[in-house]
Formats: C-alpha cells, structure tokens, sequence
C-alpha cells in the first residue's frame, strides 16, 4: 500500500507521533454533520484546545480533496463548518470514490478510526458512537461503527449513545465482537444527554491512567479491535431524560413517516432533535463533546507513558 499517496498528516501531529507524545483523535462528522455552522467551528476550536490544555495534541481528521488528513487547519475547520451538510459524510463504504475522485468528505468515527490507525494514533474523543439502529430487526440499519471498534485499534471516548439508537441491541453487538466497552466512574453506558441507559457495561475504571493500561494490555497481546470508553454528561448539563426521550421518540417517529433511511438517518435525527428542543440540546452536545476529548487528552497522557 502507498500510504503516502492517500495520507497526509500535519507537522505537528507527524512530529508528536514520533516523539511518543499524546494525539487525541478528532472526528469532522460532527463538524460538517452533527451542528450548525458557526457553532460548529467554535465548537471544533474549542475541542482543540481543551485537548491542548489536557497535555496533548489535537489532530482533528477530514477528508480534504481526496486526501485523508490527520491534523486539518483552523483553515480547514472553518471550510468544513461552513460547507456544512454539503461535504459528503465519509464512513468505511465511501472511502475508495471519495478519495479516488478527489473529493471532500467528514469522516465518521469509523473513517476517524481508520484515518487514526494509519497514523499512529491511539486516542480519539467524539460525542457518541453510531449503533444499532432502533427497529433494526427489520431495516437492517447497524452503523460500520460497530464493525470498525470490532476490527480498528483506536480508543474512543463517547458519552455513550444516544437513544435514537437501540443501546441495548449495540452493547449485544459489540460483545458479540469482542469490542471492550467500559464505563469511565460509571457501571452504565451513558446515554449521551443522559448520564443513565439502564444497560449496565461490564468494567467501572475510575482513572484515565486504567483505561490506558487496559487498551494497552489489548495492544500488547496483539488482540485486534478498539474499545469504548463511556463517559457520561456532566450532571449539571445532564438533560431531563423524559424531556429529552420524548423528542427523540418525536423525532424517530417522524423520519419513520417520512421514510428517511441509511446515511441520511443520524443528520436527520440530530437536527430534528436539536429543533424540537429549541437548542438545547446543541448546548448538552456540545458540552459533553468537551467533557469527552479533555478524558481523551488524559487517556492518551497516561497512555504515552507505558
Ligand atoms: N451520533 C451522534 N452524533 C454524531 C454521530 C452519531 O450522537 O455526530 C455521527 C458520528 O460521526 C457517527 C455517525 O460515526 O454519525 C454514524 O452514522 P451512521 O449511523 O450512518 O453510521
Ligand atoms: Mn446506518
């Protein structure tokens, strides 16, 4: 494979790898997808300096014309921000004609994972993971998320996943393959908004310093695949769960009457929600994407020392 052909990491971020110094993985999905433009790019800022703050370096991932770019420029978040939902969301599937056409794409957590393997970084930071999709037993709707913790090498610290999903059915499958998924100070898989899913994850790890060891050991006995690190909204941004579950319940409804499927289900959703709520829960999102990548930063420290 010409790596170099496909790849282009920043000096910063080639530098740091090199030096065995902590890289914190960012995904461009929520940037280009998951909020509005200009929230998005302060948002996108902000991230990279709260992992900066934490003692590492934020490599924030897109597709820039044809080029998987580990390490984008406040330029290039600015760019993807605003062109909003006209950059196509890049997830596994969609790697070989975007590249391939020389186009531009906002990489889902599982292209963030991809992008972040082939560059040597261990640790990435997002909002939530996609999963098995609600009514999935018959519209067959699993994110390649799913599969992509089961196969790719990268840590991922979410806040869980949110209940447009059916959480129950995406630990089930992450089991299924093997993906180890542990709470950070919780028992339970967040859910996103919400600190409490009522499904509970098999490993409570108080330390980001025990979730490096833990990924580590992984590393070290060659057993392939990533892990989810679940950590949950801050209780005072933390959402009222029947306000919220009413919205998505409203929300899910109407993509359903609409017959919205496929990639365009989670944008769907996500703006549905963020209007039905009248923006707030854009704030509790934003929030916990903060809350996760400053995890991420002390991961990926405590990380570099083993
Ligand atoms: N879930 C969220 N916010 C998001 C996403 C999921 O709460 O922004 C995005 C992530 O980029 C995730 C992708 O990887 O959606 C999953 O999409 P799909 O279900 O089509 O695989
Ligand atoms: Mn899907």
């Amino acid at each position: 494979m010409n790596l170099e052909k496909y790849l282009v990491v920043s000096d910063e971020v080639k530098k740091a790898i090199k030096e065995g110094k902590p890289v914190v993985a960012l995904e461009s999905t929520i940037i280009s997808h998951g909020m509005p433009y200009p929230k998005n790019v302060e948002t996108a800022l902000n991230v990279e300096k709260i992992v900066r703050d934490n003692g590492a370096v934020p490599a924030t991932i897109a597709i820039i014309k044809g080029k998987i770019t580990v390490g984008i420029s406040k330029d290039e978040i600015e760019y993807l921000g605003k062109k909003g939902l006209n950059v196509p969301k890049a997830s596994r599937r969609d790697l070989p004609v975007i590249l391939a056409q020389g186009m531009d794409g906002a990489t889902t957590v599982a292209t963030t994972m991809i992008a972040a393997a082939m560059a040597g970084v261990k640790v990435f930071g997002t909002g939530g993971i996609g999963g098995v999709h609600r009514g999935a037993e018959t519209t067959m709707d699993i994110s390649a998320d799913l599969e992509e913790l089961a196969g790719t090498p990268v840590c991922v610290v979410c806040a869980g996943c949110k209940s447009i999903l059916d959480i129950g059915l995406t630990l089930e499958y992450l089991e299924t393959k093997g993906v180890t998924v542990v709470g950070y100070k919780t028992a339970e898989m967040p859910a996103f908004y919400t600190t409490h899913s009522g499904f509970g994850v098999d490993y409570k790890l108080d330390t980001p310093k025990e979730i490096a060891e833990a990924f580590h050991v992984k590393e070290d006995c060659g057993l392939r695949g990533g892990m989810v690190v679940g950590n949950p909204i801050p209780d005072e941004y933390a959402m009222d769960p029947d306000y919220i579950n009413a919205n998505i319940d409203a929300a899910v409804k109407e993509a359903n009457e609409k017959g919205i499927k496929g990639k365009e289900i989670t944008p769907f959703l996500l703006d549905k929600i963020q209007k039905l709520t009248g923006g707030a829960s854009l704030e509790a999102n934003i929030k916990l994407v903060y809350n996760n990548v400053a995890v991420a930063a002390q991961i990926a420290k405590e990380y570099s020392k083993l």
